[in-house]
């Protein structure tokens, strides 16, 4: 049975469900998707494995999700009485950190619907398009596919524009189709008010983050010889002169990618116990291929992140010996 034939089948019981350290599409997708369901007259709840970081908060029904993190008992109750759980914006179960056990045993219908490359094979049904620049373009042609399209308010609409916006840096990553511009236009024509969206999004800078953001670009960015690869590295002890938040280092790494003449650039950042990497290329530069050699991650051609367990200068030595191996080798 599809998807579309079970909804109609009775009203479910759904768990709407996002990956770890959820971003702009995996709360976007995730709350436009949950007013269309309740909509559509289910009982839904959103869950996330951690918190997501405050510039999407102002977004209706965020009040309403539930982090397993904070919440385990409850999010696992939730889990195991759903009849239907959706899993949005990840293509395996690994990317949902301590939450996988439960929804792997869940024997509730499990639906996919997300646009990350190699999705793997734990879902009943799924809309996988990895030429989607975002899970929440996929959410309006679900609801497109479901002649339903009238159903959409400024809630679902403020929700599927914040994870297209986010996720395409602003329409502006190659993942841009046409048919994203026509959703835009469409959901503006319903009634979107997408300035609005643009400055609750990106106009909420605080001071230390500014900051940060100064010092990064000023003692951090550096080009490498010999490649066109940009890097800026944060360790531990600078994370916390600058009192670094959850999202205060996010799209540092977009500023290293527009040096001119550089095609991929890296933010590296010492964390507890291990340092993580964010990766950004142009063109034809597979990111997520050199991503998920080295530095066991993975994401999209062009954006994707990784990880080591070792030292900041161990880490970034290796980064720095592979990145130019990973030159030579396209070359050939
Ligand atoms: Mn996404």
């Amino acid at each position: 049975m599809n998807i579309y034939e079970k909804l109609k089948q009775e009203k479910h019981k759904i768990v709407i469900t996002s990956h770890r350290s959820p971003d702009g599409d995996a709360i976007g997708s995730s709350l436009a998707f949950y007013h269309y369901l309740i909509k559509k007259g289910h009982d839904v709840s959103v869950i996330v494995p951690d918190a997501f970081p405050n510039f999407i908060s102002w977004l209706s029904g965020a009040d309403k999700i539930l982090t397993y993190e904070k919440d385990e008992e409850k999010v696992s109750e939730l889990i195991n009485e759903s009849t239907l759980i959706f899993c949005l914006d990840y293509n395996d179960l690994s990317r949902i950190g301590n939450m996988a056990d439960v929804v792997a045993k869940s024997k509730a219908y499990k639906a996919m619907i997300d646009h990350h490359l190699y999705p793997s094979d734990f879902c009943d049904w799924k809309l996988s398009d990895t030429n989607s620049c975002s899970t929440a373009q996929l959410i309006y042609t679900f609801i497109e596919n479901e002649n339903d399209l009238d159903l959409i308010d400024s809630n679902i609409a403020e929700g599927i524009y914040c994870g297209i916006v986010t996720d395409s840096g602003s329409f502006r990553f190659p993942s841009v189709q046409a048919k994203t511009h026509l959703i835009a236009a469409d959901l503006i024509n319903r009634g979107l008010n997408h300035a609005s969206v643009h400055e609750r999004l990106f106009d909420v800078n605080t001071l230390t983050r500014l900051h940060l953001l100064g010092f990064s670009l000023n003692e951090k960015l550096r080009v490498m010889n010999g490649v066109p690869v940009a890097v800026i590295d944060l360790s531990k002890e600078e994370s916390e002169r600058f009192n670094v938040k959850k999202g205060d280092t996010e799209g540092l790494v977009n500023y290293a990618l527009s040096v001119e003449g550089v095609k991929m650039a890296v933010f590296i950042r010492e964390d507890t116990d291990r340092v993580k990497m964010s990766f950004r290329s142009k063109g034809d530069i597979a990111v997520n291929e050199f991503s998920g050699k080295y530095f066991s991650g993975g994401g999209h051609k062009n954006a994707a992140g990784g990880m080591k367990e070792d030292t900041l200068e161990n880490t970034i030595a290796f980064f720095e010996e592979k990145v130019k191996l990973f030159f030579e080798e396209m070359k050939e």
